[in-house]
């Protein structure tokens, strides 16, 4: 019977050894930054350096195991490959906002297995390992037990291109009358690790990269979560990212559907 939980511990301590690495860059200089899909859509040096740190410790340690890598690319193959963000949250991680991550997943045919979420800034860790549950600090976790949509607390997030943005925020304005309220908090990792901790009840984004979800996707369905990866809810839209506590699930699922949601 294959055992992912050794994988969650190499993730836990690579992850942390890239969290050291960025808090290091980002309390000795300037945080340069080059820009990518939009002028809005940063990289800094230090997401760089995180993503050499982890693809080399990973050499090390898994010899031989592909690496998919927001920052250098790559592919998931059969069998395992590791998924990389280096800093999930990286706009924040330029504004000295302490909300970023650096996130590691373990996929096994392209379905995540285990993972870990390090908070740089806090030193805090989410992790799950397929059946075996999720944690924070090696404390168990689970969703909220929320069953009003009209009383749940909802995460959300914006694409980079602007023209897409608009749409989506037409969206959101739609849903802010049928929720409690609305937080975007800007690392998508750490929002699924959030609904995993009920302190959000659902979280819904577009236009992820693998390298978002596939750990905190992994951590929020081990603490129970409804969770649909893109490509599995067609009347959200073929790149949404969808996580909710199980109470308000199908509710939220038709509210977005009515609202525009799939649409943008
Ligand atoms: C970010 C995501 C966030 C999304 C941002 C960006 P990055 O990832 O975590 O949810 O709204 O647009 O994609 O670029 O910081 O790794």
């Amino acid at each position: 019977m294959f055992d992912p939980r050794p994988l969650v511990d190499i993730a836990t301590a690579i992850g942390r050894e890239a969290g050291a690495l960025v808090q290091r860059m980002r309390a000795s200089a300037v945080v340069s930054f080059d820009t990518k899909s939009t002028s809005t859509d940063v990289v800094t040096a230090a997401d760089r350096a995180s993503e050499q740190l982890v693809r080399t410790r990973l050499s090390e340690l898994r010899p031989g195991e592909p690496v998919l890598g927001e920052e250098e690319g790559g592919t998931v193959v059969e069998g395992l490959t590791w998924v990389v963000d280096p800093i999930d949250g990286t706009v924040n991680y330029l504004y000295g906002i302490p909300w970023y991550s650096v996130s590691i997943a373990a996929q096994l045919d392209g379905e995540s297995v285990a993972g870990a979420v390090v908070e740089p800034a806090t030193g805090r860790v989410w992790t799950a390992a397929r059946g075996y549950g999720a944690f924070l600090d090696g404390v168990p976790v689970h969703v909220s037990a929320t069953t009003d949509l009209s009383l749940s607390l909802l995460g959300y997030g914006f694409a980079y291109r602007p023209e897409r943005r608009q749409r989506q925020a037409d969206t959101w304005a739609a849903m802010s009358t049928r929720v409690r309220d609305l937080r975007r908090a800007g690392a998508a990792s750490l929002d699924l690790c959030s609904v995993a901790a009920g302190r959000l009840d659902a979280y819904a984004e577009h236009a992820l990269g693998r390298w978002d979800w596939a750990a905190g996707g992994l951590i929020a369905a081990e603490a129970g979560a409804v969770v649909r990866l893109p490509g599995s809810s067609p009347e959200l839209g073929e790149d949404a990212t969808f996580a909710a506590t199980p109470g308000i699930a199908d509710a939220l699922y038709s509210a977005l559907a009515e609202s525009g949601f799939g649409k943008v």
